[in-house]
């Protein structure tokens, strides 16, 4: 059994895609982020740098419970355990593992500033205007790759899709419009119908916020 700590957020929203895709049983704990959840110690014993997403597999590598933070390297593991979403051929394998490193090195840190900045009450235009230039230029780079390519990593739907899709999926904080990358928009619309994607992105944290 997996008990996952998250909340609706887009790296939060990540391992509930991955878990609802897998199919199996997980326990869903909330960390209301807005509450302060994450500072606490209980929190803090799972994750120390004090973060959604979090997780326990109670069944870990050696049959005792292993805990595992960045939601990437969550992704990696369950992929890995389950052999689902992460192709085997080589070549493949290490396309889906560089689109990952791009999400979390680049997507995820600079969407995540972009957010900030152009939804903070007090207005930084210098922050605004850097933060919305990396993201649309982003955008860019991610348009281009899904020119050629179906999905991010090539012709299969991978966890380097999954890591990405919840970040793409604000782009109306971004100030973007879909429509204006047209590859990402085919491919953002093939996973926003996939009903696993819809169940991690928005049911399962609503059915417990109820
Ligand atoms: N690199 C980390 C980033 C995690 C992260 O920034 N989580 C945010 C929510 S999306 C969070 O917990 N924020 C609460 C805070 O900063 O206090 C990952 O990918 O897991």
């Amino acid at each position: 059994m997996i008990d996952l700590y998250s909340w609706k957020t887009s790296n939060g929203r990540k391992a509930t895609i991955m878990l609802e895709e897998l199919g199996f049983d997980y326990r869903l704990h909330l960390i209301n982020l807005g509450k302060g959840d994450q500072f606490t110690p209980a929190f803090t014993a799972i994750n120390p740098n004090q973060k959604i997403p979090a997780m326990v597999d109670q069944d870990g590598p050696t049959s005792e419970p292993y805990t595992i933070i960045e939601s990437g390297a969550m992704l990696f593991y369950l992929a890995e355990k389950y052999d689902l979403f992460i192709p085997k051929e080589p070549i493949a394998r290490y396309e889906m593992i560089q689109w990952l490193m791009f999400q979390m090195g680049n997507i995820g840190p600079m969407f995540g500033q972009a957010h900030h900045f152009r939804r903070k009450e007090e207005k930084v235009p210098y922050g605004i205007e850097r933060y919305t230039k990396e993201t649309r230029r982003l955008w860019g780079v991610l348009d281009q790759r899904l020119q050629t390519f179906e999905y991010l990593a090539g012709s299969d739907y991978t966890i380097a899709d999954i890591a990405t899709f919840p970040w793409t999926a604000r782009y109306g904080w971004q100030g973007i419009e879909l429509s204006e990358f047209p590859n990402v928009k085919r491919w953002y619309d093939a996973i926003a119908a996939r009903p696993a994607v819809e169940r991690g992105m928005d049911t399962v944290y609503d059915e417990l916020m109820r």
